[in-house]
């Protein structure tokens, strides 16, 4: 791919894997709005020419030397945030940056440059440490979670990104808890899940925030109770949910990556102990806040991945979703073949979609 244009569909060659590392025949992956920001709005000039996708499943092909945890035929997901087990951030409980993957080496440029892709003799780069949309795909070890073999991977690939980042965002890091009433902005995949994660918190009250009221019957069948559409107000947003909240909420999680959104996220939290969770992606424009916003006792996080250390996170979400206390069924609402993958993004692009999933290789 090169920026801005649509996605072209090439022979690669995949070399082996080397040490630690092992080759995964990709066989389902999801589409994700980074995915699209990276194509038509990234800034990114370095990283071409790249294989994008980073939300999918698939199954061990091959390993590498010193490859232990892995065989043939395990089924898995690549993870964009590695979790090697030995930095500083793996050992402690409070946090999921581990030092090595794509997420903490290069998220400046999107892709990593050292690879076993390469086009007609040329090199080419590894978008975001995964690049799903491939058969096939080599990874280190420390970056691969092997699931239960019983998973459907047409499923659970929406498990490397989107649904994980937007659950987690509320069961981990905001901590939403039982009775609370919650705020959620943006009802995207990330929102959808976000509002899933207070729901299985045990909140009692889940606003729906969105200037689109068609996603509201989704939110719905997630668990959200009342639907605010901020353009139907004359008043700012957090006011009209300070007022119907008797004060604000006491946890609001923000997933659309607009820097205004994230403030009014802040403010419609109650004074005292207000928790406000920023999740969406940008850095094209700085946040701003009034000082004793967070003096008067709020606070103000922001989650990556969900807070879920991804070895261990991502295959306990599958095991929740095989008893249905995850739903990644509802999330879906296209499907398609490699080969159409222009058209899933066109339909990402245009809000048309919650997630589309592109078939790679037969299950
Ligand atoms: C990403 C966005 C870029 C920074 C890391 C998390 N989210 C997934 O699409
Ligand atoms: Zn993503």
């Amino acid at each position: 791919v090169t920026p801005n244009k649509p996605l072209l569909m090439e022979e690669i060659e995949v070399a082996p894997p080397q040490a630690n590392e092992v080759r995964i025949k990709i066989v389902a992956t999801g589409v994700c709005h980074t995915d699209l920001y990276h194509l038509f709005e990234g800034m990114h000039k370095d990283g071409f020419p790249t294989v994008l996708g980073h939300e999918g499943a698939g199954i061990i092909e091959s390993v590498g030397p010193g490859v232990t945890e892995f065989q043939p035929g395990d089924k898995v997901i690549p993870l964009f945030i590695a979790q090697c087990g030995e930095c500083r951030f793996c050992k402690n409980p409070k946090s999921n940056n581990c030092t090595e993957g794509w997420a903490a080496l290069r998220p400046d440029v999107m892709s990593l440059e050292d690879t076993r892709f390469t086009c007609k003799g040329k090199k080419v780069y590894q978008f975001m440490g995964t690049s799903t949309f491939s058969e096939y795909t080599v990874m280190n070890q420390n970056a691969v979670a092997k699931i239960d073999p019983a998973a459907p991977l047409d499923r659970v690939c929406l498990l490397g990104c989107g649904i994980s980042t937007g659950y987690g965002a509320a069961v981990n890091t905001a901590a939403v808890e039982p009775g609370s009433t919650c705020a959620v902005f943006g009802l995207g995949a990330v929102g959808l899940a976000a509002v899933m994660g207070c729901k299985n918190a045990g909140a009692k009250k889940i606003f729906a925030i969105d200037i689109n009221p068609d996603k509201f019957e989704k939110a719905k069948v997630f668990g959200a109770t009342d639907f605010v559409n901020p353009r139907d107000h004359d008043k700012p947003i957090s006011q009209v949910l300070i007022e119907l909240t008797n004060g604000g909420v006491d946890f609001s999680i923000e997933c659309t990556g607009n820097v205004e959104v994230m403030r009014s996220a802040l403010e419609c939290c109650v004074q005292g102990w207000g928790v406000s969770v920023i999740v969406g992606w940008t850095n094209m424009n700085d946040f701003s806040a009034k000082p004793i916003q967070l003096i008067g006792g709020r606070t103000w996080k922001g989650s990556l991945f969900g807070g879920f250390k991804s070895k261990d996170g991502v295959p306990q979400l599958v095991k929740d979703y095989l008893v249905k206390k995850v739903k990644l069924d509802e999330f879906v609402t296209h499907k398609m073949n490699l080969d159409k993958v222009n058209d899933a993004i066109e339909l990402m692009k245009h809000g048309k979609c919650i997630r589309t999933i592109v078939s790679v290789s037969p299950q």
